[in-house]
């Protein structure tokens, strides 16, 4: 073989090397009838090398998006507008007044990180007599909202707990990143999501 032949393998590897993209797909879905009356966002951080994509949602709920390598992410998702985003009675009724006044007095406490999180309605971390009294003045039209602008929460499907899905050293496709929504005060899941 000659230098040529050699120079021509070597750049041809080279080319065969660059077109080979170095990324990984980051993908998941959020459900889509939730999608009808809210604008969502899909942020996918990376922390390695600082920086911010936005991403929103296709009609399936599906988002997308080719990573590069080597790289530590955060996916999260929140409502950015639409309906969704001032939707604060949606679901909220005596029957959850009741379940939250239930898991204060420790009758029937909350196992599921769903029902833990939409009874802090005030956002302080524990669920109180506070949060029993916002969700019937809620309920009674006495105030329109819990005092702040979060209605809704997206959260990893595997662990609503999170904020975001983290990814260390991202080096192969991390598909299923799917996220569940979490109507705040609604505590037996019965909001209205279409
Ligand atoms: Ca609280
Ligand atoms: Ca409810």
């Amino acid at each position: 073989m000659t230098i040529k032949h050699i120079l021509i393998t070597i750049t041809l590897m080279s080319i065969t090397f660059g077109l080979r993209s170095q990324t990984s797909l980051i993908s998941g879905h959020i459900p889509s009838a939730f999608l009808v009356n809210a604008e969502v966002e899909i942020q996918v951080i990376n922390l390695t090398q600082p920086d911010t994509i936005i991403l929103t949602p296709d009609a399936s709920g599906l988002y997308e998006y080719n990573a590069p390598v080597g790289n530590d992410y955060k996916v999260s998702s929140s409502v950015v507008g639409g309906k969704r985003y001032s939707d604060f009675v949606n679901g909220v009724s005596t029957l959850d007044q009741v379940l939250i006044m239930r898991h204060i007095l420790a009758v029937d406490i909350f196992t599921s990180p769903n029902k833990l999180i939409a009874a802090d309605v005030n956002l302080d971390g524990k669920i109180t007599s506070i949060d029993l009294v916002l969700a019937r003045r809620l309920i009674l039209g006495i105030i329109q909202d819990f005092g702040h602008s979060n209605s809704w929460f997206i959260r990893p499907i595997t662990d609503p707990t999170l904020e975001a899905y983290e990814l260390i050293n991202l080096q192969s496709d991390a598909t299923g990143l799917d996220f569940i929504t979490i109507k705040l005060g609604d505590v037996n899941g019965n909001a209205v999501i279409d």
